[in-house]
């Protein structure tokens, strides 16, 4: 069996962060490890507060971990902080891993800020040219080139900027622009667009899961182009059948 490795924030409703990774993983027949970067007291209401782990207490939940196994791929998804982003990145690169989806996680569904102030530019910086692909949201992907994303030829511009930042792949996943979900993909060579009905409702996690899935077909070895293909279904079919288990948003069900 292959492993995957998410590097992710806690959420304790377990519709996003590393638990919505780790039952991600395991759907798809990964064995999935799991480091946690930062904590949140939240519902399916929302983020109500955030809460760092000791960043040298990070590092050794990372090196501890990676000194046993190694995974086949990996994810980082909400980091936080520059330090905790770093450190990262530091032990990507100390462990030469490979296959690294980077989700740069910036704000909840509910609109809370995941990421202190400087921390998009130590993402770019440190993390995207490590990554095999990166997989922001319209939204994300404007944070990330300044280009204001309206419509498919925004979308292409803002692909051309974020790949020139040094990952070799960028998805971006566009839920939320218009009345249909639209992600594309450039490698370099081609873009690659998929369009889907968009489904009623507030959903919760919809990033992640997506994120989740390139990393297990990643370690199952399958290509970064079937891997987002793979990705796309996954979670349109996980929001079709949504559960309500709150007062809140509803959470992906795979
Ligand atoms: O969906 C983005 C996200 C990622 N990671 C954690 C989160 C959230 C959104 O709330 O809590 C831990």
């Amino acid at each position: 069996m292959k492993t995957a490795l998410t590097i992710a924030g806690s959420d304790p409703t377990g519709g996003a962060g590393f638990q919505a990774d780790l039952r991600t993983f395991s759907v798809l027949g990964v064995y999935g490890i799991s480091v946690p970067s930062v904590l949140t007291a939240q519902s399916t209401e929302g983020v109500f507060r955030i809460q760092e782990i000791p960043p040298d207490f990070f590092a050794d939940q990372i090196d501890t971990l990676l000194r046993d196994i190694r995974p086949d791929a990996l994810k980082t998804g909400m980091l936080y902080s520059e330090e905790i982003i770093k450190i990262t990145a530091d032990m990507i690169q100390n462990y030469s891993l490979q296959n690294l989806v980077v989700d740069p996680v910036t704000v909840s569904s509910t609109g809370v800020l995941l990421l202190q102030e400087g921390a998009p530019d130590a993402v770019k910086k440190y993390l995207f040219p490590l990554a095999t692909v990166i997989t922001p949201n319209i939204y994300e992907a404007s944070v990330f080139t300044g280009v204001d994303i309206r419509n498919e030829s925004d979308m292409e511009k803002a692909m051309i900027k974020l790949r020139d930042y040094g990952t070799k792949t960028v998805v971006i996943t566009g839920g939320h622009m218009k009345e249909k979900a639209g992600d594309m993909l450039f490698d370099g060579e081609d873009f690659l667009y998929i369009e889907n009905e968009k489904l009623e409702g507030e959903f919760h996690g919809t990033g992640c899961i997506f994120s989740s899935v390139i990393t297990a077909c990643l370690a199952n070895g399958f290509s970064v182009k079937e891997a987002f293909i793979k990705a796309k279904e996954f979670v349109w079919n996980a929001m079709n059948r949504a559960v309500v288990p709150g007062k809140g948003l509803k959470i992906l069900n795979s």
